[in-house]
């Protein structure tokens, strides 16, 4: 069972690196659009065929990361694009420059930029970091969700409350599969535990927006393995500041790549003992 933590007081900074965040992923968020309006090409594949990257990732990664370095050129910087630069000042910054390229390459309205600030934390998630500040923006729908430690949850500059829902036969859960065929497979176990006893599931391809549609009460529970850190670093503090409870494996492996699973505290830990059919 993952100990509840109490984290540290984040730095007294986190909710200007929130705001930094959010233009940041507004910004990125309106690039996506506009290269999608012109086309879109697959630039390689990773894990798997159906894994893929696109011309579009690498841009926005690049804007994002060219915007960091000129504002904080102490931080470092790790991107699922393949950015990883060492930072000395304590803040590394998670990204996700399309989050979602599976939607965003059939054109589905459920893909986003996701810009965290994250320290070092080894028992807090998988990964060894924390997002002190966060941000996600579909921009698509124009919804920018914005998080610090300590600060809540907006979205549109409105604040937001997960629904707090405890009951898991009525509890909508969103989720999402990997890109291997052995992940898959342990992957419809899992799901085929939770179906009969939940309201429905939703797998909406993007883990961030996920993460942000639990905090806004639009599912009520949500869970993932084989996420990397830049797929939950600001959705699991958008959602934790919301409300939600973020649980990891029973095994006591922390939340991240192992198992995430996100509702209310009353829904989080049975939800997660069913998904993994402990
Ligand atoms: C996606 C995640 C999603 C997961 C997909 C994929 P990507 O990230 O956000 O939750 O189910 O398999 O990993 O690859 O679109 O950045």
């Amino acid at each position: 069972m993952t100990a509840p933590r109490t984290p540290e007081a984040a730095p007294a900074d986190a909710a200007a690196l929130a705001d930094f965040a959010g233009e940041l992923a507004e910004r990125a968020a309106r690039l996506i659009l506009d290269l999608r309006s012109q086309g879109v090409e697959v630039a390689a594949s990773k894990s798997s065929a159906v894994d893929i990257v696109t011309h579009a990732d690498r841009e926005s990664e690049r804007v994002i990361v060219e915007a960091i370095r000129i504002a904080r050129p102490d931080d470092g910087v790790l991107g699922e694009e393949g950015t990883g630069i060492e930072g000395t000042s304590g803040i590394t910054w998670v990204i996700d420059p399309i989050d979602g390229t599976v939607n965003y390459l059939y054109n589905l309205p459920a893909y986003c930029v996701s810009i965290a600030a994250t320290v070092a934390d080894p028992g807090a998630f998988a990964d060894g970091r924390r997002a002190i500040a966060g941000a996600v923006c579909n921009p698509r729908t124009g919804e920018l969700f914005v998080a610090h430690q300590g600060g809540g949850t907006t979205r549109n500059g409105e604040p937001i409350r997960i629904s707090g829902k405890t009951e898991l036969a009525t509890a909508l859960v969103g989720t999402g599969f990997g890109y291997t065929v052995e992940r898959r497979i342990e992957q419809a176990a899992q799901v085929s535990r939770l179906l009969p006893r939940a309201r429905d599931i939703r797998r909406m391809g993007s883990a961030a927006y996920d993460l942000c549609m639990l905090a806004a009460g639009r599912l009520d529970a949500y869970y993932e393995r084989g996420l990397q850190p830049w797929d939950y670093a600001a959705g699991a503090l958008i959602a934790r500041e919301a409300g939600a409870e973020i649980l990891g494996h029973t095994d006591g492996t922390a939340p991240g790549e192992p198992f995430l699973c996100a509702a209310a505290p009353g829904l989080a830990p049975e939800l997660r003992e069913i998904v993994l059919g402990d």
